[in-house]
């Protein structure tokens, strides 16, 4: 099915949120992920016909010494800010990391935007789970908890960011391509009734028809979704740029055709590319992938 239709218009305006926030990481350097992509990508997005309008994160956020938990916190509360006024506005937005805690801002913001219509739907694409909870985390990274964090569970400065419980229902929430995770993170899905498409199921049956899939469980009976897309949900051959890589992923040929479509649909009320780590790039392969799935969009 088609979800909407093209323009004609030769140009395109996105409006783009810079989250720079790497202290939910391991390795903080996906806190470069914006700047890199600007440098990289955003010049021959301009040359193929898409202009980003940015708003910037504002400096004070960026570490100033606190803990990693203050700092995830603060952007979010930011970025929450940011994304519940786009929303508000009807004006769809894309925001790009930073490590997966950003996550936790920009969908908060979005869920409580909706709230008066109803609930916000969730697509997770990501080679991970995302669903600890500091109890279970091995790592202690922030950046594997913003699943957990969106359904409730966690540290609360996380899970009341723009509004007190959680912002996503798991019954509008669907993961996409999880081949690396920990049993904690499983049974955490299972209790609280997740929908798991993992790689071995997106592999059998295809990205299409799993990501169609998705789209029915975050699209029914909300007022509108969105997408977070971690780029380690790709193969690492074609997204080495990442922290947190894991063998057997998504191939980009096999998604960009569904992606547009799903990101197309008038309901997808923004999207987001996350735990972009520019040093780790080779050949500007991620960079590259980036921009196509930006132009997926128009
Ligand atoms: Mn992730």
């Amino acid at each position: 099915m088609l979800y909407g239709l093209g323009t004609n218009s030769r140009t395109q305006t996105i409006a783009a949120v810079e989250v720079a926030v790497g202290a939910g990481a391991k390795d903080s350097g996906c806190r470069d992920g914006p700047a890199g992509f600007r440098q990289q990508a955003e010049a021959e997005l301009r040359a193929r016909g898409v202009t980003l309008t940015w708003r910037h994160m504002p400096q004070s956020l960026r570490d100033a010494g606190a803990s990693p938990l203050d700092v995830v916190a603060s952007t979010a509360r930011w970025t929450a800010r940011v994304t519940r006024n786009f929303v508000t506005k009807d004006n769809r937005f894309l925001v790009v990391g930073g490590d997966h805690s950003c996550a936790v801002g920009t969908w908060s913001g979005a869920a409580d935007a909706l709230r008066p219509s109803g609930a916000l739907g969730l697509i997770w694409i990501d080679a991970h789970m995302d669903m600890h909870v500091p109890e279970t985390s091995h790592s202690g990274a922030i950046n594997g908890m913003p699943v957990a964090a969106l359904l409730g569970y966690g540290a609360p400065q996380l899970t009341s960011v723009a509004h007190r419980g959680a912002a996503i229902d798991p019954r509008h929430l669907c993961l996409i391509g999880a081949r690396s995770f920990e049993p904690e993170e499983a049974a955490f899905g299972q209790r609280h009734g997740v929908r798991v498409i993992d790689m071995p199921e997106v592999q059998r049956r295809g990205v299409k028809a799993v990501l169609a899939e998705a789209h029915a469980i975050a699209a029914s009976g909300t007022a509108g979704y969105g997408v977070s897309l971690d780029l380690d949900a790709f193969d690492p051959v074609e997204a080495p740029g990442v922290g947190t890589p894991a063998p057997d992923g998504i191939r980009a040929a096999d998604f960009l055709a569904p992606w547009s479509e799903l990101i197309k649909d008038p309901a997808c009320v923004g999207i987001e590319i996350v735990e972009y780590n520019p040093a780790l790039d080779r050949d500007g392969r991620t960079a590259r992938l980036m921009q196509d799935l930006v132009m997926a969009w128009v």
